[in-house]
Parts: structure tokens; C-alpha cells; sequence
């Protein structure tokens, strides 16, 4: 088959285009060489009745011991870097810095010299949602001495792995852990504290991330030049009435904006909004003082201008309605908006993921009016379904959303690098092995765990050819 490249949407000159993965969801080895326990260890094998499919990453796709074959693979397929993340408790097995295992370490390094040895850039996030147990004990994320517990395991990656990094991104996705995961329960701890716990955490969460950022700049970046940022998830509201601007942007500002403002804005600090609503709800409700903590004005500068790029990972798109309220009634649930679809959309095999391209070109268009003009990587991007090695729908959504990055691009914002999300399927968090998003398949009944080619591969491959987006319908026949 030949490949046909669509000669009106050419990559950029320079633009970089990866695939990705994360340490709990691929590496399997969970007891061995050293590991300690982390908290989805915990979680998978205490509250099993959690994971759709009651699985664990207690194996996932092996990729521990299947490292050389997985870099053979993104080096097959073209992919000029990989994003992957370290596993916590495999580095400091007891949790904490005064032990360190020599065979965890050893692994990343084997991982990247191979990464190198192919010409694949290594980009890698400290932290992907897994840490020690023993720190979750402690209250994990809304814990603060879990800024300095993360910062030591920061110095560590840096120390040992920096001088061979050129991406480093601190933390994936604060919102969706604090917000899901200590304000909620659809993913580890599945504390379901809501409307404290989610902020305490977020507060915590963004002091360790400029904290690991500055140590970066102070200690590390003169000698290894690398460029650091933290990864957001941020989706597209659109108005459920067009005339209405004002709910999209109250939900884009509690939904990106929670951890984008104090980083990214001119200002730093909590968006306005939520300062505002949570306060009033807090008063209303008889709080002696706000459930948003308050950073003092050190902290915000603190934290304000920690990122030399903006890591974007975006799905899918939601409408935001506004919930009407009477005088002196709280806001429902702090944010006032609830969320809904389009019956248009099509749903992908994860209910929570619809294909809606625009949002993506809207989403960046939107970042860039926000916050100015930082790089941006899209660190994450890509859809569900159950696992076909003929993936269509996939392929359908690559091209629609890579098209309208392709106009934002042109429109203006500075996008320089695009991640499909994920390299293989993988043990999809509270999903377990149900919903799959791998470009490579993974036979998870096989011991070897085989690992074969899908359609969106092979166009990817083709793509990275060209540089240019190849139309999908001669990937989408029967072939
Ligand atoms: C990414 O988050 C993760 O970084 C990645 O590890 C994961 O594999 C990928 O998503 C695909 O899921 O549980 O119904 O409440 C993307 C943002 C936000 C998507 C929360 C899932 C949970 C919906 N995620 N959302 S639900």
C-alpha cells in the first residue's frame, strides 16, 4: 500500500511527534527487582471491585522486561521521542530517599541508553499517579510534606537520569488525581472527600511542582539544558446556548485553570471565579475560613512562570450548562455548571470520551488567548475502543484532530510537539483492560504479551514519512 500525503497539511519544520505511555499502566515487574508497594498496587489488589475488570498492572505488558521490544517498535514505526514515566517506589522502595534501589535505577538508565542508541528522544514525567504506599498512609497528596518527599525523588531523576534528558515534565494531570481521586473516588485513593480534599491537594501538588522546577533551574539546568514543564489535562466547553460565553468560560477556568492560572497567567494564583465561589460557598456553609486554601503572596510567585513549555492533554469536549441559584443559595458544587454532551458526538468505548475535533483546535486557540505564547506539547492525545486491530474509529479521530491542530498552528498558536496517547493498549486505571487506546495491540492473554501492529500504526509509521497527514480511507478498508 502506498502511502498518500496530503501535500496541504505538512508538520511544521521542527515539530516533534511521539507516543506515550505511563509506568503503572506498561511495566508490569510490580514485586520484583526491588520494587516496593506503591498506592495503584494497593488499590488493585485491596479494592479489585473498583477496576472494571477487577485487574491490576501486576504484569500489564510486561514491558519491565520487554523494554528492548517496545523501543525496536517506536523505532520501527518513526516516533522522534517517547514519553514515559518513572516508577516512585521502584527508585526508593521503602519510600522515602535514604534508600535507593540500584536495579530500579538501573532500568531507567538501560531505557533510555536504548531510547538514545535509536535516535528516540526520551521525554519523561516524574510522576504518572504512582508513589509509594507508605506516603499514601500519610495522606498522600494532601499531606504537605509530600512536596518535599516528591522533590527528593525529583533530585534523584535529575541527578541520575538529566544529563541524558533533554523533556522533563513533574507531574501528570493534578486535577484529575485531586479531583477524581482524593475529592472523588473513580480513581486511587478513592478518598470521596469532595469539595476539601481536592483543593488541599491541588495546593500541594503545585508548590511541589515549582519546587522540583526551581531546584531544576537552580541545580541542574546550567549543566543538563533540558527543558521542564507539568502536564495538564484541559477538554473544550462550548456554551449550551451560542450566546453564551460566560459558562464555557467559567468551567474552562475550574477545569484547566485550577492548575494553569497559578503557573501560566501574568498574575498567578487561583482563577478569580473559584477564589470567589468557593469562598462565598464556604461562608455560606459556616466554614471559619475558605476550603480553597490560600497561597500567601511568596507562593505565588513562587509558583507563577514554573514552566517552560505547557504540556496539554486533551480528549474530548464537553457543553457546559449553567445551575441557576437563588440569593444566599451556595453554588452547586462549588462550580455552578454541570456538564453536557452533544447526542451528535460519537462516544468512544471510554463513556467519557466523545470525538469532537474542533474542541481540540479550540482548546489551543484558547490556551494561547489565556496564557501567551509558550510552547506548547500536546503530551497526551488519542481514543478508546476494545482493542480491534482494525481501528477505524481510531484512525478517524487522529486525522480529524491532528487536522485542526494543524490550523490552530496556523491560527497562531505555538504548538511544537504531539503525543498519541498510547504507544500500546495498557491497564487503562479504573478501566483496567477494558478500554484500550494502544496504536500497538497487546494479546494480554498470551504470557509474552505479543504485541502486534494496528492500522493506526501503520499510518503513523507513513506519516512520519511524509511529515504530512495522509487521508485515512485506504487505511480503513479491510485491509
Ligand atoms: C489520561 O487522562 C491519563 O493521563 C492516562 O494515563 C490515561 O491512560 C488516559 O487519560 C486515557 O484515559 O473515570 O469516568 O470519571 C486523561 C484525562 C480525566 C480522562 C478523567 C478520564 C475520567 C473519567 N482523564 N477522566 S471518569
Amino acid at each position: 500500500m502506498r502511502a498518500h500525503c496530503d501535500k496541504d497539511w505538512p508538520f511544521p519544520k521542527d515539530f516533534i511527534i511521539g507516543s506515550a505511555s505511563s509506568a503503572y499502566q506498561i511495566e508490569g515487574g510490580w514485586n520484583t527487582s526491588g520494587k516496593g508497594e506503591n498506592n495503584w498496587d494497593w488499590y488493585t489488589h485491596n479494592k479489585p471491585w473498583l477496576i472494571a475488570d477487577g485487574s491490576n498492572g501486576d504484569v500489564a505488558c510486561d514491558s519491565f522486561y520487554k523494554y528492548k521490544e517496545d523501543v525496536a517498535i517506536l523505532k520501527d514505526i518513526g516516533f522522534d521521542f517517547y514519553r514515559f514515566s518513572i516508577s516512585w517506589s521502584r527508585i526508593f522502595p521503602t519510600g522515602f530517599s535514604n534508600e535507593t534501589s540500584k536495579e530500579g535505577i538501573q532500568y531507567y538508565h538501560d531505557l533510555i541508553d536504548e531510547l538514545r542508541s535509536k535516535g528516540i528522544e526520551p521525554f519523561v514525567t516524574i510522576y504518572h499517579w504512582d508513589h509509594p504506599q507508605i506516603l499514601e498512609k500519610m495522606g498522600g497528596w494532601v499531606n504537605e510534606l509530600m512536596v518535599d518527599f516528591f522533590t527528593d525523588f525529583a533530585r534523584l531523576v535529575f541527578q541520575e537520569f538529566g544529563p541524558k534528558v533533554r523533556y522533563f515534565a513533574t507531574i501528570n494531570e493534578p486535577s484529575f488525581f485531586c479531583f477524581g481521586g482524593y475529592g472523588g473516588a473513580v480513581t486511587a485513593p478513592a478518598w470521596n472527600l469532595t469539595l476539601n480534599a481536592e483543593y488541599l491537594c491541588m495546593h500541594n501538588a503545585l508548590k511541589a511542582h515549582a519546587k522540583a522546577y526551581h531546584m531544576y533551574d537552580e541545580e541542574f539546568r546550567s549543566t543538563q539544558n533540558g527543558k521542564i514543564g507539568i502536564v495538564l489535562t484541559c477538554q473544550y466547553f462550548f456554551g449550551q446556548d451560542k450566546n453564551d460565553t460566560v459558562t464555557p468560560d467559567i468551567a474552562f477556568q475550574y477545569d484547566c485553570g485550577w492548575t494553569a492560572h497559578p503557573i501560566f497567567s501574568k498574575l498567578g494564583d487561583y482563577p478569580k471565579i473559584m477564589r470567589k465561589r468557593i469562598d462565598e460557598n464556604s461562608r455560606i456553609q459556616g466554614w471559619p475560613r475558605s476550603r480553597l486554601p490560600t497561597f500567601t503572596q511568596k507562593e505565588i510567585e513562587y509558583i507563577r512562570g514554573t514552566a517552560d513549555y505547557f504540556g496539554l492533554n486533551h480528549y474530548t469536549s464537553h457543553i457546559a450548562v449553567p445551575v441557576k441559584r437563588g440569593t444566599g443559595e451556595v453554588w452547586e458544587n462549588d462550580r455552578g455548571f454541570h456538564q453536557a454532551v452533544d447526542p451528535k458526538w460519537p462516544v468512544s468505548a471510554a463513556s467519557w470520551l466523545m470525538m469532537v475535533p474542533e474542541g481540540f483546535g479550540n482548546i489551543l486557540r484558547r490556551i494561547t488567548k489565556e496564557y501567551g505564547n509558550l510552547p506548547i506539547y500536546v503530551t497526551e492525545n488519542g481514543y478508546a475502543d476494545h482493542g480491534s486491530l482494525n481501528d477505524h474509529e481510531r484512525l478517524k479521530y487522529y486525522y480529524a484532530y491532528l487536522k485542526e491542530m494543524l490550523v490552530a498552528i496556523n491560527d497562531g498558536c505555538n504548538v511544537k510537539g504531539y503525543t498519541a496517547w498510547s504507544f500500546l493498549d495498557d491497564f487503562e486505571w479504573r478501566g483496567g483492560y477494558t478500554t484500550l487506546f494502544g496504536i500497538v495491540h497487546v494479546d494480554f492473554n498470551d504470557p509474552g504479551r505479543k504485541r502486534t501492529y494496528k492500522k493506526s500504526a501503520k499510518w503513523y509509521k507513513d506519516l512520519l514519512k511524509c511529515r504530512k497527514l495522509i487521508p485515512v480511507h485506504n487505511y480503513t478498508n479491510n485491509n
